[in-house]
């Protein structure tokens, strides 16, 4: 399986974080995509690959024009206003706050274009994430040319990002600008499985009304977990899109056994969908070495995961997403990886 990623990725290397109420280490660190990249040459993976440089438009087919171009603008704007540091988010506009207004002030346009305090944004964000976005393109664009599986090892991830804001470590969402390009290059039925310990909402709001881009997630409850406001049950798609969205929240502390039949449901959703090709969100933060996550999987389990996601027996792409536990981040991916391809 070929592996994609950019140098042009570990330039976002945010310092710090806000969690529990502190300024902590950040955990979403260059480190991890080193980690993964160890690996993969260790274990002789299979090559890895730059990415091609995609138009912003490729971007732009599932972000909003305004948004993008804020990302492009926000380091010249917040050295501008005399701020070197980190930035975080700190003001949102929430129920009964407008957001049709013209905002000059880099603060507003942070929080009108934010869900959430924990993601720094930093002098090579932009670059970086662009380059992430690039990375899971190249990797649909390798599904298109005919190759059955590839690993779009991007960092900063993507899962939180929405149409028109970053979020949860994410700037640009990475499986669904591949997904979108799938489907502008011919394909008509993709397949999004989201097995990141955290609920993808910014994946599953881009194509919540649309029957073309079916979405599965399985992911910590979020009535106990971030993202808290989505990701539940009852979130089956709307419009056109009803019944094209799925979502399997389980409990905080959650082993393989207990995982394995929500992932079983999952594979028969693939089974009637009939997918041409499937995106899967590879976070690896279900393991129970993780520092910000709350479920059991051994490292082993992550060989079983890529065993039965091969069953499936469709094209398909891996982006890595979250996974926190850097040492032992390298394994638990290759795991999967090897485990998919036998
Ligand atoms: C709050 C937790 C962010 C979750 C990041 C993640 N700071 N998402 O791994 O998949
Ligand atoms: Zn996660």
């Amino acid at each position: 399986m070929k592996t994609v990623f950019s140098e042009t990725q570990l330039a976002h290397a945010p310092a710090q974080e806000i969690s529990d109420g502190e300024l902590k280490p950040a955990v979403e660190i260059p480190a991890r995509a080193e980690m993964v990249l160890k690996t993969l040459k260790d274990r002789q993976v299979g090559d890895i690959v730059a990415p091609e440089e995609f138009p912003l438009r490729s971007i732009q087919r599932v972000h909003s024009p305004d948004y993008v171009a804020f990302l492009e603008n926000f380091w010249p704007m917040w050295t501008a206003a005399g701020r070197s540091g980190e930035a975080f988010p700190f003001v949102w506009p929430v129920r009964s706050l407008r957001v049709d207004t013209k905002i000059n002030h880099i603060d507003g346009l942070l929080g009108r274009y934010s869900m959430d305090a924990g993601t720094p944004l930093g002098a090579h964000t932009y670059e970086a994430a662009r380059a992430s976005a690039d990375t899971a393109l190249t990797a649909a664009q390798l599904l298109l040319n005919g190759e059955q599986s590839a690993f779009a090892l991007c960092r900063p991830p993507g899962h939180h990002a929405g149409f028109d804001f970053l979020g949860g470590y994410c700037f640009f969402n990475n499986a669904g600008v591949a997904a979108q390009h799938l489907r502008d290059n011919g394909l008509n039925r993709i397949a999004i499985l989201d097995v990141d310990y955290h609920h993808g909402n910014g994946t599953q709001a881009l194509f919540y009304d649309r029957p073309d881009i079916l979405f599965l997630s399985i992911h910590a409850d979020p009535k106990d977990e971030y993202p808290y406001y989505l990701g539940y049950a009852d979130e089956t798609g709307e419009h056109a899109g009803t019944g094209f969205t799925r979502n399997w929240p389980l409990p905080l502390g959650t082993d393989w056994d207990s995982y394995a039949p929500a992932l079983e449901e999952a594979c028969r959703w693939l089974l009637v969908y009939k997918p041409e090709a499937m995106v899967v969100s590879l976070g690896l933060d279900c393991f129970e070495g993780d520092p910000i996550s709350g479920f059991k999987f051994k490292s082993e389990d992550y060989i079983r995961l890529g065993e039965r996601l091969a069953k499936v027996g469709v094209p398909t792409m891996f982006v890595l997403e979250g996974g926190y536990a850097v040492d032992a981040l390298g394994t638990n991916c290759v795991n999967v990886l090897e485990g998919f391809s036998g």
